[in-house]
């Protein structure tokens, strides 16, 4: 018999958000582990979406509704994944840099950090170094953090940590950095003050980022 993490993963690549949404809830109420079920179902259904694209076999169009599909599962996710009456650990601005609309890891982080403690203050897809200055100057965030999905949109985290340069206000917070095609390597050559490669090592990173 098909598990019902199995099931999960197939009603993600097949675009199937009503499948997913029941099998997530199926699973929540069997008493999986919330962080199970994204590791083990939604996560890697996604990386071979992703795989299928690369090969020819799936379209935009299919990423999309396997994108859509595996929202509708995390909205459930969301609050088991949140935890309630956490003192504040930190303040955090993220977004997914200029250019760039994939925003399912960026949102996962925000999550895992919420669950955290840390306070998020979400600024979408798209979002221009304008935005993460005016975070800085007029939010009191103590870390930036900066997503990309695209290669062609990388440059634009060095644009951002450049702008946040000329503003002065580079040196009030920590800038920390993520996404697929993100390195180490690349965090340390546009200056970033750290990289995490998943959303677990996100909030293990912003907490010694922020010296918790
Ligand atoms: Co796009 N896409 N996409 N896409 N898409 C990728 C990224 C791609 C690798 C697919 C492929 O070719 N295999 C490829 C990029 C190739 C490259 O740059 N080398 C690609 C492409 C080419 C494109 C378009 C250009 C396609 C087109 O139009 N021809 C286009 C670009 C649009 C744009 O942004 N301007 C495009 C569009 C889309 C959709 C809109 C259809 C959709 C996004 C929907 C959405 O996000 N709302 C989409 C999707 C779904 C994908 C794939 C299949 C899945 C991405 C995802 O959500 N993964 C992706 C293939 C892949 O990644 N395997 C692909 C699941 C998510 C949990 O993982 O985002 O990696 P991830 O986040 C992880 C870590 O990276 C990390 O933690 C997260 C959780 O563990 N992390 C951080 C992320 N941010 C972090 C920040 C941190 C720390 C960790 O600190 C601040």
């Amino acid at each position: 018999m098909e598990s019902i993490l199995e099931v999960i993963h197939q009603g993600v690549m097949e675009g199937d958000m009503n499948l997913t949404q029941e099998k997530v809830q199926e699973a929540i109420d069997a008493g999986l582990e919330p962080g199970t079920i994204l590791q083990s179902g939604l996560i890697p259904a996604m990386a071979e979406v992703g795989r299928l694209f690369e090969e020819g076999e799936y379209f935009v169009p299919e990423m999309l509704i396997a994108a859509r599909a595996m929202k509708a599962g995390l909205v459930l996710l969301r609050p088991l994944l949140v935890a309630a009456d956490v003192k504040p650990a930190g303040r955090v601005a993220a977004g997914t840099v200029k250019g760039d609309l994939h925003d399912i890891g960026k949102n996962l982080v925000c999550m895992m950090l919420e669950g955290a403690g840390f306070e998020i203050i979400d600024l979408g897809v798209d979002v221009p170094p304008e935005k993460f200055i005016d975070a800085v100057v007029n939010e009191g965030v103590n870390i930036v953090a900066m997503s990309a999905l695209l290669t062609t949109t990388m440059p634009n985290m060095k644009s951002a940590l450049e702008a946040l340069k000329e503003a002065g206000v580079r040196d009030k917070v920590k800038i920390m950095v993520g996404g697929a095609p993100v390195t180490d390597a690349y965090a340390k050559e546009i200056g970033a003050d750290g990289y995490a490669a998943d959303a677990s090592r996100a909030v293990a990173l912003a907490h010694s980022l922020v010296g918790a």
